[in-house]
């Protein structure tokens, strides 16, 4: 058995009831194979695969806090703080009531690569709870964030371990939960990141993760000879990513024409109305059913369904897991040029091998989203020199990260003979660089 198997077998043995953790183990470890195969002896002697699986520190706790009607509610918080190797660690919250370990552990994975092909220095972590922000007031979903803060903050510090955004945590609660470690600590300084422009957010950290998707999609189509102009696009999800998809999307030329939340779907051939979707999911707090009823040109669906719409780009960017095979042979069958991950893992392996063999160009979501982490380092730069830079300067340096990650893919495909096999691609450069800094800095 090769090293790589042999690693993936015995932490998926130890690590039971964790599958989105043992998939993306799985993808990694299977792609990075020729590189751990030329350097087997010393890997192996160092457990380094054993190691870089392992995070350095998982932390859980309680969250206890008062409903609107007097009731205690008690909800499970996580951080996984798994590499720093290249820096800090850093990674998004994610509040949603399926997060469990090893969701977090996934994204934790994930993020360990991702960071590395920003270029900027920055670990792997990722954190979040089992708490649902939908449907909360105001008032509750601070109650919630204060004390979620009132045990994390323990963990964490802009030199230590700086969270962010991720589902269902977005500039209120990032406000929340940077007041009360303020409160907590006395310091004022860069501990998260998508902050509010008033109190050391960076301009341009919203869009950055949509916008970064298109920098990176604009890429992937140069190099197979295709460009965003006059295409039309699909896209899933309606929050954050999926909203400044549409957005950069609709400015590079492209018909972007649906969007979807996890109870349904719009499909709007005249191409959906960004002003319209950002008032509707980001002040009202609605449904993409009351966009369809405010948009004629709209047509609703329940349930799941944009793969079913014939497009050139696909542009997945709601959630893991959300293209699976039956949505790959629909996305082969309509003809579409390319997939590009805006979420995180959000196809199946088995989805992705199919779209792979079946000629559609894949983008993978740890060097295409990869834009809003860039863009939340930077963040921390400015905090760090206590200045601002303008929208302008940070967009232009969101596009080069995006073109230098692309290029990094390239390179690591051409040097490993990969073809245009941008999975492995990703994964060994973003590989490579961990594994560099891991083995300089001894066994720990
Ligand atoms: P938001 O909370 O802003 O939006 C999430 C969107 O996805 C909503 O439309 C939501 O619908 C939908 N969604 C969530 N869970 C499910 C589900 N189980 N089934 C179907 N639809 C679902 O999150 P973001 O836009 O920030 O995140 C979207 C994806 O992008 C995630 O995978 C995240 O990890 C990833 N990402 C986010 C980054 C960021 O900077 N925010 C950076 C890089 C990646 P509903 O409202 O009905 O729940
Ligand atoms: O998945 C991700 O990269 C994020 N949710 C953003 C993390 C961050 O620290 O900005």
């Amino acid at each position: 058995m090769s090293y790589v198997d042999e690693v993936i077998e015995q932490i998926t043995k130890e690590n039971p009831g964790e599958p989105e953790f043992h998939q993306t183990l799985n993808e990694v470890y299977k792609s990075i194979e020729v590189v751990v195969d030329a350097n087997e002896e010393q890997y192996r002697k160092d457990a380094l695969l054993e190691r870089l699986a392992n995070p350095e520190r998982q932390i859980k706790f309680r969250v206890p806090w008062v409903d609107d009607e007097g009731q205690v509610q008690v909800n499970t918080g996580y951080r996984v703080q798994f590499n720093s190797a290249i820096g800090p660690y850093k990674g998004g919250l994610r509040f949603h009531p399926s997060v469990n370990i090893g969701i977090i552990k996934f994204l934790g994975f994930e993020q360990i690569f991702k960071n590395s092909l920003t270029g900027l220095p920055i670990g792997g972590g990722k954190g979040g709870s089992n708490f649902d922000p939908k449907g909360k007031s105001d008032r509750e979903v601070m109650a919630f964030c204060q004390s979620f803060m009132n045990e994390l903050y323990r963990h964490i510090g802009q030199d230590q371990d700086v969270p962010a955004g991720d589902i269902g945590v977005g500039g209120r609660e990032i406000g929340y939960l940077y007041g009360q470690y303020k409160r907590l600590t006395k310091q004022y300084e860069g501990v998260l990141t998508g902050k509010g422009l008033t109190y050391g957010g960076s301009l341009a950290r919203t869009e950055a993760t949509g916008y970064g998707l298109l920098y990176f999609t604009r890429e992937v189509l140069k190099a197979n000879g295709e460009s965003l102009d006059g295409k039309t696009v699909t896209v899933s999800g309606s929050g954050n990513v999926a909203t400044y998809a549409i957005e950069k999307a609709q400015q590079l030329g492209a018909n972007v024409v649906t969007a979807s939340d996890s109870t349904g779907w719009v499909y709007d051939p005249e191409g959906i109305d960004v002003a319209l979707l950002k008032d509707i999911k980001e002040v009202r707090r609605l449904r993409m059913s009351d966009y369809a009823a405010e948009k004629p040109s709209a047509e609703y669906h329940e349930g799941k369904g944009v793969w079913s719409v014939e497009a050139d780009v696909a542009l997945p960017c709601a959630t893991q897991n959300e293209v699976d095979i039956d949505d790959a042979k629909n996305i082969v069958s309509n003809n579409y040029f390319a997939l590009v991950e805006g979420a995180n893992m959000p196809t199946t392996l088995e989805a992705t091998k199919y779209l792979q063999d079946n000629g559609v160009v894949f983008g993978p979501a740890k060097a295409a989203n990869a834009g809003g982490v860039a863009v939340s380092a930077l963040e921390m730069s400015q905090n760090s020199e206590r200045l601002h830079w303008t929208f302008e300067e940070v967009d232009n340096k969101l596009a080069n990260i995006m073109q230098n990650i692309f290029k990094q893919i390239e390179d690591s495909c051409n040097k490993y003979e990969q073809g245009n096999d941008y999975v492995a691609g990703a994964n060994i450069a973003g590989f490579e660089k961990v594994a560099e800094a891991m083995q300089a800095q001894g066994i720990v």
